[in-house]
C-alpha cells in the first residue's frame, strides 16, 4: 500500500469551497479520502458542492463559522454522526485585511486574529477528542510566509499566522501522546482570489513577488497538493510540530543582488 494512501480516512477541510482548501481536498480525494468541508455562507457551500460534483468528488458541505465555538462543536458532532469520526483536519479558513497599522482599528485587528488564530484552536479542540478515541489523527494548519516575515499593511495577519505556527508546535507537543501529528503548510505567494488584488496588471507588487521568489513565479494551488497529502498520510507519522514552507524558495533568499 502506498505511504500516501488515504483510503478510508475522513478529512475535514475548513473554508474549502474554492482556493487552497479546495485544491487540498481534491488531492485528498484522489488519495482515497472522504471529503468534508465547511464555509461561512450558504452560497459558498453550494458553490463548493457544485465544484466537487463537477470534479466527480462526493463531498459533504456544512455552513459553519470557525470563530463560533458552539457552531463548531455542533457541526463536528453532526459530521461525526452523518459521515464519521474525522481523521484529518485542515485548518484552512482564513481572512486578510491589508491596512497600515496606524490606520487599522482594534476591531479589524481582532477579527483577523479571531478567524486565523482562534478559529484553528476552536476547530482543533472540537475535533481532537474524536481522534483521541480513535487512536490518532492528523491536523494541518495553513500558515503563511507571514508566519516568519513581516510586511507593510499585514500586521494582524502576520500576528495571527505567526501565532498559528506556535499553536501548531504547542498542540503537537500536547497531543503527540495520542498519536496526533500537528503540522503546518506555509504557502508562499499563491494565485488565489485572496491575492487577486496584488496580481492585477500594473500593480508593481506582482514584479516584487516574482523578484523575491527564486522560482520566479507565483505558486499555484496545485503546488500545495503533494505537501498536504504528505502531512495527512502515514508517510509523515514521525513529523510533528513542523511547518513545511512551500514558497518557491522565498524564505531561503536574501533577494537579487545588484548587478
Ligand atoms: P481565502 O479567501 O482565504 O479562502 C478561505 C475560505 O475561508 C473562504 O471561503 C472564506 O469565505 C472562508 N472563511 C472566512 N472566514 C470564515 C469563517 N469565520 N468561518 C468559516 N470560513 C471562513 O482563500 P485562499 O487564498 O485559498 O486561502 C486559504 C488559506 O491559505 C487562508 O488561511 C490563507 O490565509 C492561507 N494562505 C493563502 C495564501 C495565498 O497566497 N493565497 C498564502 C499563504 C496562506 P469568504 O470567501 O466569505 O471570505
Ligand atoms: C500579502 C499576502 C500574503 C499571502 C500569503 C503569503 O498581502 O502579503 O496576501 O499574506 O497571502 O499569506 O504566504
Amino acid at each position: 500500500m502506498s505511504q500516501f494512501d488515504l483510503t478510508g480516512k475522513i478529512a475535514f477541510i475548513t473554508g474549502a469551497s474554492y482556493g487552497i482548501g479546495y485544491a487540498i481536498a481534491q488531492a485528498f480525494a484522489e488519495a482515497g479520502a472522504t471529503i468534508v468541508f465547511n464555509d461561512i455562507k450558504r452560497e459558498l457551500v453550494n458553490k463548493g458542492l457544485a465544484s466537487y460534483k463537477a470534479d466527480g468528488i462526493t463531498a459533504h458541505g456544512y455552513i459553519c463559522d470557525v470563530t463560533d465555538e458552539d457552531n463548531v462543536n455542533a457541526t463536528v458532532a453532526q459530521i461525526t454522526k452523518e459521515v464519521g469520526v474525522i481523521d484529518i483536519l485542515v485548518n484552512n479558513a482564513g481572512i486578510i485585511k491589508r491596512i497600515p497599522s496606524l490606520e487599522m482599528s482594534a476591531k479589524d485587528f481582532r477579527q483577523v486574529i479571531d478567524v486565523d488564530l482562534n478559529g484553528p484552536f476552536i476547530v482543533s479542540k472540537a475535533v481532537a477528542p474524536g481522534m483521541i478515541a480513535k487512536g490518532g489523527g492528523k491536523i494541518i494548519n495553513i500558515c503563511s510566509m507571514m508566519s516568519e516575515l513581516g510586511r507593510e499593511t499585514v500586521a494582524a495577519y502576520a500576528s495571527a499566522k505567526g501565532g498559528l505556527k506556535m499553536l501548531t508546535r504547542n498542540l503537537a507537543c500536547e497531543w503527540a501522546e495520542h498519536n496526533i501529528q500537528v503540522n503546518g503548510v506555509g504557502p508562499g505567494y499563491i494565485a488565489t482570489p485572496q491575492t487577486a488584488p496584488l496580481r492585477v496588471t500594473g500593480n508593481p507588487f506582482n514584479d516584487f513577488i516574482i523578484s523575491k521568489t527564486p522560482a520566479a513565479r507565483w505558486g499555484t494551488t496545485d503546488d500545495l497538493k503533494g505537501p498536504a497529502v504528505f502531512l495527512a498520510s502515514k508517510a509523515s507519522d514521525f513529523v510533528n510540530g513542523h511547518i513545511l514552507y512551500v514558497d518557491g524558495g522565498i524564505l531561503a533568499y536574501i533577494g537579487k543582488q545588484p548587478n
